[in-house]
C-alpha cells in the first residue's frame, strides 16, 4: 500500500448550503505550513495530468467540485484513489509519483502546498523517479 492519508474537514453546512473552513496556520488541520495554493479546473475530457513526483514538496489535494482519479506510486506500490469529496483532502508526501485521470468536466482540484513553486523540485521522468527511490538519483 502507498503511504498516504486522508484529511477530513468538517462540513459547516446549513439550510443555505455547504461551507468548509481550512485554517492554514493550524497544524492540527494541515500538517505543514502552507506556502502556496493553486487550483486546477476546466480540464478537457480524456486529458490526464501530473506524471511527476516531488523531491521535497508535500501537498493536500481536494476535489472541491466534480471528481477525478489520482494514481499514487511510491516506486514499489501503485494505487488509485478517487477524489470526489470537498470535505476530504489527500495528503501526498514527497517522493510519490502522481497521475490524475478521468476528470469530470466540472472538476475543480484545490491543492495546498508546503513550498513555493520550484520546477527544480519536480521529477518528471518515471525512470529517474525509480532511480531516486533506489537511492541512485
Ligand atoms: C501536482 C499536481 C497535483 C506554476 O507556474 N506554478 C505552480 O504553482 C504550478 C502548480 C504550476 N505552474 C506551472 C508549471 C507548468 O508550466 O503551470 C504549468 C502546469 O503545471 P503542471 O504541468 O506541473 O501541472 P499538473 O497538473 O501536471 O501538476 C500539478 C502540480 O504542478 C503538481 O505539483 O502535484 O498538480
Amino acid at each position: 500500500m502507498v503511504d498516504f492519508n486522508w484529511i477530513e474537514f468538517q462540513e459547516l453546512g446549513d439550510s443555505r448550503g455547504s461551507l468548509v473552513s481550512i485554517e492554514v496556520g493550524n497544524q492540527k488541520q494541515v500538517p505543514f505550513e502552507v506556502k502556496r495554493l493553486y487550483y486546477i479546473y476546466r480540464t478537457e475530457e480524456g486529458v490526464s495530468r501530473g506524471y511527476h513526483a516531488h523531491k521535497n514538496l508535500k501537498q493536500i489535494a481536494f476535489a472541491i467540485h466534480g471528481n477525478c482519479d489520482m494514481v499514487l506510486d511510491d516506486g514499489i506500490n501503485r494505487q488509485t484513489v478517487r477524489l470526489d469529496d470537498p470535505t476530504k483532502g489527500i495528503l501526498i508526501e514527497n517522493m510519490v509519483w502522481r497521475e490524475m485521470h478521468n476528470f469530470s468536466s466540472d472538476c475543480v482540484l484545490l491543492v495546498l502546498a508546503s513550498e513555493h513553486y520550484d520546477e527544480g523540485d519536480y521529477i518528471r521522468d518515471y525512470q529517474r523517479f525509480i532511480e531516486h527511490c533506489a537511492g541512485k538519483g
